[in-house]
């Protein structure tokens, strides 16, 4: 993209804006959380649409002047109603932790209970993690996993803890979970006690979309959380979805406005609107299994090298790898090591985490933007058997520059596309 103006206008700026060009042309994006978006969206983004205020919702706004504000966001509800099969839409969140705040405004009282996964076991810091602020207002359980190795959810003790404090909310959804959940066993055990079923589906909102995985709508979900800008491959935000009623549809928009938000922002709605356009497209279902097929190509890397990953391996995007109980790296060491020959991941606690969450046993990598690139199971393999090259000898100068090259030349092959349809 060219940056004319900014050009023109703001040197420093312009240096920061084009240096992340090349960083993200040049090397291998393997944060699951990451991904790029298409050249509509990035124009959507940086649209007329920033300028303006729209408090309120279409039709009811407080300021004049919504013609094409009211026509922008109806566009991206009635889309993201399609995409994922429900009734009601609210994409004014502005990003995941937000959307999560005004769902727990919207279905709890203060002081009542969410039972939600555990962080160490995959679970999300707004999920009730004692750092945050929410954790303060609201009561959070935990569930686990029965056995590491295989992922399984205990949806035993899952239900224990629901009989035992009654919860009002079960959340279904992951930050670092690499399997499909169980979720009628959820909307069984939620029914049992009375409580509301919501999937903060951030991760895998493409994936759902694609019809790759499955939709917890289907199996009776009440709300859907989640960010636009992971698997979905839209601008950075977040959006919440229900299939209740109309009347939780109505708290969860006021939650969102006036509760926790103040204006929308326009121009990130218009970038959503163009997204969930994209992701309808024949070739979305497309990207979104090939999402898969190449998680599973470098899960098989992997094991052949004997790195034991957290569920065994994976069944959707990601790959959570305990490289310290391995191969005696620390996650940390690792991801230095990785970003030294051009690629980015991150450090991640694995279950039960025996060192610290600045420098745990885990790296946590996945498919969605190399995917986005046009790789597949071939180009997922040599970049899982570069990453193993790596970590069986990451101290090594020489090593790094050679592995570094084979990198640039695999990504100077696959360019990151600016059309997407
Ligand atoms: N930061 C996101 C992730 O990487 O999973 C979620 O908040």
């Amino acid at each position: 993209m060219d940056y004319e103006f900014i050009e023109k206008q703001d040197r420093e700026v312009f240096g920061a804006l084009t240096g992340e060009e090349e960083r993200e042309a040049k090397g291998l994006e393997l944060i699951p959380s990451e991904n790029y978006v298409s050249r509509a969206v990035r124009e959507a983004n940086g649209s007329v649409f920033t300028n303006k205020y729209a408090e309120g919702y279409p039709g009811k706004r407080y300021y004049g002047g919504q013609e094409f504000t009211d026509m922008i966001e109806t566009i991206a509800i009635e889309r993201a109603k399609k995409l994922f099969n429900c009734e009601y839409a609210n994409v004014q969140s502005l990003s995941g932790a937000p959307a999560n705040s005004a769902m727990y405004f919207a279905l709890l009282e203060p002081g009542e209970t969410v039972l939600g996964m555990d962080l160490g076991h995959g679970g999300h810091l707004t999920h009730g993690h004692p750092t945050t602020s929410i954790n303060k207002v609201f009561n959070f359980v935990r569930y686990k996993m029965k056995d590491v190795n295989t992922g399984e959810i205990d949806y035993d003790h899952l239900r224990q803890v629901a009989l035992e404090h009654k919860p009002k909310v079960i959340l279904a959804g992951f930050s670092a979970y690499s399997r499909e959940l169980d979720y009628a066993k959820f909307v069984e055990i939620a029914k049992e006690v009375g409580a509301y079923t919501v999937a903060d589906m951030a991760h895998i909102a493409g994936l759902i979309a694609g019809g790759a995985v499955r939709n917890p709508f289907d199996d009776g979900f009440d709300v859907i959380t989640t960010t636009t800008h992971k698997t979905l491959r839209g601008p950075r935000g977040g959006m919440i979805l229900t299939r209740a009623s109309e009347d939780i549809a109505k708290k969860i928009n006021k939650t969102v406005f006036p509760g926790t938000q103040g204006g929308p922002h326009m121009n990130i709605i218009a970038g959503k609107a163009v997204a969930f356009g994209e992701a309808m497209s024949p070739k979305f279902k497309e990207y979104a299994l090939q999402i898969l097929k190449n998680a599973k190509a470098m899960e098989a890397v992997f094991h052949t090298a004997g790195i034991r990953m957290q569920g065994g391996g994976t069944s959707n995007h990601l790959i959570l790898a305990d490289v310290f109980g391995s191969l005696g790296i620390s996650g940390k060491e690792a991801e230095v090591a990785l970003d030294s020959i051009g690629i980015t991941l991150n450090k991640n606690m694995i279950a039960d985490e025996p060192r610290t969450a600045m420098d745990p046993s885990g790296i946590r990598f996945g498919t969605p933007a190399m995917t986005t690139r046009g790789m597949k199971e071939a180009e997922a393999t040599k970049v899982a058997e570069l990453m193993v090259a790596r970590l069986n000898d990451h101290t090594s100068e020489t090593k790094a520059q050679e592995l570094k090259a084979e990198v640039e030349t695999l990504c100077a092959k696959f360019p990151i596309p600016e059309v997407m349809v």
